[in-house]
């Protein structure tokens, strides 16, 4: 079938695909043993059966920040693979898809209007037209063998060259703060930030990436059970959001002593429409061992 026919097929395929809604639900992966686990979120955009018996699932998670498509594939249709990062936005509107050979061939349409949000300069998209060609085995790509693909680290930031970023002795795709070397010795105003920032991290709904900016130009580690925490410079933050855009929750806390009162300015921010945020006086109590609120001198949000 020439394959401008054969995009049309698959289009019509993957659109009946979609409207049974409720099988796909049902048929979720649960996939075991994973670096990055599918987050509970994740919707199952559709399947793809190819000619070797492999099926393929695309899968939409927006783990690394924004709903962006995980590629998945089983021999059974029981025990699937772990979900390969493809950095491929998840668009509103309707698209046809394929595994050709050992490509990804995927049919994107405004797929130019998100490039420009998103800056993706993958030397191995072929972005002609609305048609993207994907190589598996550069999306499989893991050149230091530390268990996150090129293209994952990218996103995250880490080192595609080096098992453990930050030299912590935690591997990449198993640290949870992969850009925070240990610091073991943190002072009082330093742990009461990471006090404000673990206990919204805690209240968080969501396990995609949380940026963190770096108190006193110190990276610390948070406490977090799934997703990943980044912690960077101002400026870091400022390049990821000139590049990806907002969304990515960004979290603040400065904290100032004042004799015995540990003031913080604390911020929430997703972007300049939802962002939200107070200062209040925190004091150390000796005898619970334990930071006690004082007082809210002011809460704001946009
Ligand atoms: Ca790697
Ligand atoms: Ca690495
Ligand atoms: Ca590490």
């Amino acid at each position: 079938m020439p394959k401008k026919l054969k995009i049309i097929h698959l289009f019509l395929f993957s659109s009946m695909i979609l409207s049974c809604g409720l099988y796909q639900i049902l048929s979720i992966p649960r996939i075991n043993n994973i670096h990055y686990g599918i987050p509970p979120g994740a919707e199952l955009k559709n399947k793809y059966r190819a000619s070797d018996g492999t099926t393929w699932s695309l899968i939409s998670s927006d783990y690394f920040g924004f709903p962006e498509l995980w590629l998945t594939h089983s021999k059974d249709g029981k025990r699937w693979s772990w979900p390969i990062y493809t950095a491929i936005p998840v668009q509103n509107g309707s698209y046809a898809w394929e595994i050709e050979d050992s490509t990804l061939v995927i049919v994107l349409k405004g797929y130019s209007t998100i490039l420009e949000i998103y800056h993706y300069s993958r030397e191995n998209m072929d972005t002609c037209g609305d048609t993207c060609f994907i190589s598996l085995h550069d999306l499989l790509s893991d050149i230091d063998n530390d268990g996150l693909t090129d293209l994952a680290e990218w996103a995250l930031q880490t080192d595609p060259l080096r098992q453990d970023t930050d030299g912590d002795s935690m591997l990449d795709a198993r640290d949870k703060n992969p850009l925070a070397p240990l610091n073991r010795h943190l002072l009082p105003e330093e742990k009461l930030h990471k006090f404000i920032i673990d206990a919204t991290i805690e209240q968080f709904d969501s396990d995609k990436i949380i940026l963190v900016e770096q108190y006193n130009k110190k990276s610390i580690e948070y406490t977090r059970k799934r997703g990943f925490v980044l912690n960077l410079s101002p400026e870091a933050i400022k390049t990821f959001v000139d590049s990806f855009g907002y969304g990515v929750p960004i979290l603040r806390a400065q904290v100032t002593q004042i004799d015995e009162d540990y003031r913080v300015e604390f911020e929430f921010f997703i972007s300049p429409q939802d962002a939200w945020g107070y200062t209040a006086v925190y004091i150390w109590s000796e005898s619970l061992e334990e930071w006690i609120h004082k007082e809210t001198v002011e809460s704001w949000e946009s």
